[in-house]
């Protein structure tokens, strides 16, 4: 019955954040644009609007939410999140990395559109996103919108999400130690997930202690994502689970599952489970769709 509040709200989050950004990226100019080139829009609207899981906006919303924060800052910060994690994901796919033809069951913005067009679109939602957090429509003080800024800068960056991305391409050809494995993930997918619960926080102005909290939760859950990945990478039958393939151990890429194996890793699952609820203790029953998330997070089947 939790399970399925859970699954319920993540939907009518998602439903919420999809109307928001498909309204943000229509072809229509906005706030002192001189125009939007209609191909450019509809590139970036394949790589955003083609159903996701919208895990991130979820959990912006959700640690705001905690914090008693009203929706309409939660949900801008949530779609310049998902602007963020799309680009990556577009770019991710490029010849020049991935190579992937098919995305979220589509075809990918390079296959559909054409390799510029998928660069162009992933630096326009990049650029996008944090443009989205500073607007005037954002309805932050100017002092949240700076740390906010700051904040997810860092984590889409150097020290989060392309430096790890540059760390695991890398990867492929000298594989690293269990320590360096941890570190990259934490930064190629850990530092998005965390941001997104750390600006829950913030958005609702948490005391320092508390903002930590959701950082350290958003760690959690964000290692136990990469893992739940892994697993799905080896035990996916990939034709069968709806991954698109068992690319990575394919590719044979050093992955804590390939160093310590399926049983290890799901006990390591439970753990961060559990962390993750311990960590939101203190927040009694008002964080209960969190505590759920991190279950969902680490037994997802896709
Ligand atoms: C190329 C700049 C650049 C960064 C790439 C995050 C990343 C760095 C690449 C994504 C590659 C990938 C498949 C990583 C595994 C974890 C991951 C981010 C999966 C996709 O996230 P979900 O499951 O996807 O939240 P949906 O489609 O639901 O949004």
């Amino acid at each position: 019955q939790d399970t399925s509040l859970f699954q319920m709200t993540l939907l009518h989050r998602a439903a919420a954040v999809e109307a928001l950004l498909t309204d943000l990226l229509s072809d229509q100019p906005q706030d002192g644009e001189i125009s939007r080139p209609p191909r450019l829009m509809a590139a970036m609207r394949h790589g955003v609007l083609n159903g996701g899981k919208r895990l991130r906006p979820f959990l912006v919303m959700e640690s705001a939410a905690l914090f008693g924060a009203g929706t309409p800052a939660a949900l801008r910060v949530a779609a310049a999140l998902e602007c963020i994690h799309s680009y990556s994901l577009v770019h991710d796919d490029l010849p020049a990395m991935d190579n992937d033809d098919m995305r979220r069951g589509q075809p990918t913005v390079h296959r559909k559109f054409d390799e510029a067009a998928a660069i162009l679109a992933g630096d326009s939602l990049l650029t996008y996103a944090f443009e989205l957090i500073a607007a005037e429509a954002t309805e932050l003080d100017p002092g949240a919108k700076v740390a906010l800024v700051t904040a997810l800068a860092r984590a889409a960056g150097i020290g989060g999400m392309t430096g790890g991305q540059a760390l695991d391409l890398e990867a492929e050809k000298v594989k690293p130690d269990e320590a360096g494995i941890i570190r990259l993930q934490a930064m190629k997918t850990g530092a998005l997930i965390r941001f997104a619960c750390e600006a829950g926080a913030m958005i609702g102005n948490a005391n320092p202690e508390d903002r930590e909290r959701l950082a350290e939760y958003g760690s959690a859950i964000g290692l136990a994502f990469q893992l739940a990945d892994d697993l799905l990478d080896v035990t996916a039958d990939a034709a069968h689970m709806g991954k698109a393939t068992g690319k990575d151990a394919a590719a044979g890429k050093a992955t804590l599952v390939s160093l310590h194996g399926i049983d290890w890793t799901k006990r390591q699952l439970s753990g961060l489970v559990a962390q993750a609820e311990e960590l939101l203790a203190p927040f009694g029953e008002k964080a209960a769709l969190l505590k759920q998330a991190a279950r969902f997070i680490a037994e997802r089947q896709s």
